[in-house]
């Protein structure tokens, strides 16, 4: 898989991929993440990314110009499953999202700022339209962190262990269980004797029951999906 992200602030991007999955993924070559600052396709001798609104108003609106000469220029040398717009009015970002996002070859993940983008861009280039939830940030450059990581760790290969995914909270509507490690006992506080009653039958109905019980206590919305 390929994601092309697309950011004025392409620094940002640095240090968050060079870490544990996400490095090794990119070192295995299930995943080539590459970064593309805006301004390098800005046509103007200032760079310029950002304009006026038409009509007035606060605050400044991302240019479709920059935007269309960067998406232009990738698409001439990929194919795109999707250009998805990283925006807090955006569809929401479920693990059902980075599931499907994890089947595509190429996708370009396009980072909003300011009061948002000139909305030719929204209506022309853009395939789909991502929030990772009802807060506002500052930009979607984090969001994009998220997508990514959530993304990326799905594709075949990218675990250790290929099962581990699938027990992911989420990615059967339930929260996964609590786990223990050593010591036993520590400071009187002592990790279930079923987890070392080396019975996998008992541990595992034991982990599924503490599945149900911790979803219905802290998201029971999740259990009538
Ligand atoms: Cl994708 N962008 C911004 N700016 N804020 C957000 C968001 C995205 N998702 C939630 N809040």
């Amino acid at each position: 898989m390929r994601i092309d992200i697309i950011t004025i602030f392409p620094e940002q991007f640095e240090s968050v991929f060079k870490y544990s999955i996400l490095k090794r993924a990119q070192q295995k070559n299930l995943v080539q993440i590459v970064i593309h600052n805006l301004r390098d396709y800005s046509t103007d001798k200032h760079k310029k990314v950002d304009d006026y609104p038409f009509g007035g108003g606060a605050g400044m609106v991302m240019m479709i110009e920059p935007i269309y000469n960067c998406i232009q220029h990738l698409q001439s040398q990929n194919r795109y499953d999707e250009v998805i717009f990283l925006t807090p009015d955006g569809e929401l970002f479920e693990q059902k999202t980075a599931n499907y996002l994890s089947t595509l070859n190429n996708i370009i993940l396009l980072c909003g700022h300011y009061k948002g983008v000139d909305e030719r861009v929204r209506e022309h280039l853009i395939t789909k339209e991502i929030s990772i939830g009802d807060y506002v940030l500052s930009g979607g450059e984090i969001a994009a962190m998220v997508v990514t990581d959530a993304v990326v760790r799905l594709i075949p290969g990218v675990l250790g262990d290929e099962t581990s995914a699938l027990s992911d909270s989420f990615q059967d509507n339930l929260l996964a269980p609590p786990v223990y490690t050593r010591p036993a006992v520590f400071n009187g506080w002592e990790v279930p004797a079923i987890l070392r009653s080396g019975n996998a039958q008992e541990i595992e109905n034991w982990r599924h029951e503490q599945s149900i019980k911790r979803t219905k206590e802290r998201r029971p919305e999740l259990l009538k999906k």
